[in-house]
């Protein structure tokens, strides 16, 4: 996939699409050979749905709040990505835990980054809870998704401090500037067949990664 036919990716969204935005900027500066194929949301009122309409993608809502079961809710999700090119799927602030009926088929094409240095802070909140603790620094990691809620295989790991001033939203403003940068850089290193998901976790030109992943530093491609 390095030269060719654009790889298609599928984004899911839950709400505003800061990083959605930066893979539709990548793609089309041609830092990624890619096209976004689809963007999901499971919130009708995500803002990120406006605006991938506007930059003329497909959008759909799968409102979890109509299935019974959080699985059908994945069907739905498997059903809905079956018809368009995927080749990666990029969770970029979807809030919606994922059982394996949606996990299984998209296996090791599955991406997710979130706000904490993990395996510090699985879950929600991170950024308060990095505060709490008096971390002197924060972040944010690109992972391979699997069942383990935050668990599957670190990529990229990029730190910012904590300033003495900071509350949870000066932090996380900190912390999505380098989201932007290493979310598309993790999605490059996939399509360009050098990353991948192994059963003993996630290489990089056929290297095992460290388990927090690779720690980025500017000009790292
Ligand atoms: N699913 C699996 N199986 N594994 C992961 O690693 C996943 C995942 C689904 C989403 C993103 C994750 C994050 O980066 C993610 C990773 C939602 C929750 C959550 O508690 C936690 C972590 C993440 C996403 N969601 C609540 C739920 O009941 C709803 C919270 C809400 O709607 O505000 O699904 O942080
Ligand atoms: C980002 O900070 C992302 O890391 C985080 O939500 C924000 C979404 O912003 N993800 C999670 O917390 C996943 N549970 P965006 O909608 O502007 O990309």
């Amino acid at each position: 996939m390095t030269a060719g036919e654009p790889a298609g990716l599928a984004i899911l969204i839950s709400g505003r699409g800061s990083n959605m935005q930066a893979f539709i900027d990548a793609c089309s500066r041609g830092d990624l050979n890619a096209r976004v194929s689809v963007v999901v949301s499971n919130n009708p009122g995500a803002a990120g749905l406006e605006r991938a309409a506007q930059a003329g993608i497909a959008t759909r809502c799968i409102d979890h709040r109509d299935y019974a079961s959080r699985e059908d809710f994945d069907r739905a999700l498997v059903d809905c990505l079956d018809e368009y090119p995927v080749d990666l799927v990029i969770l970029a602030g979807f809030m919606r835990i994922l059982t394996p009926v949606f996990i299984q088929p998209f296996s090791g094409r599955l991406l997710n980054i979130h706000p904490s240095l993990l395996p510090k802070y699985p879950g929600l909140n991170t950024h308060q809870r990095a505060l709490d603790a008096g971390d002197p620094e924060a972040g944010v990691t690109v992972h391979f998704v699997t069942p383990e809620l935050d668990g599957g295989p670190p990529v990229l790991q990029a730190k910012v401090p904590v300033l003495a001033e900071d509350n949870a939203e000066s932090l996380a403003a900190r912390v999505i500037l380098e989201e932007h940068v290493i979310y598309p850089l993790a999605a490059r290193w996939y399509l360009e067949g050098r990353l991948k998901l192994e059963q003993r976790g996630a290489t990089l030109d056929g290297e095992l990664l460290p388990a927090t992943g690779i720690p980025y530093r500017e000009g790292l491609d």
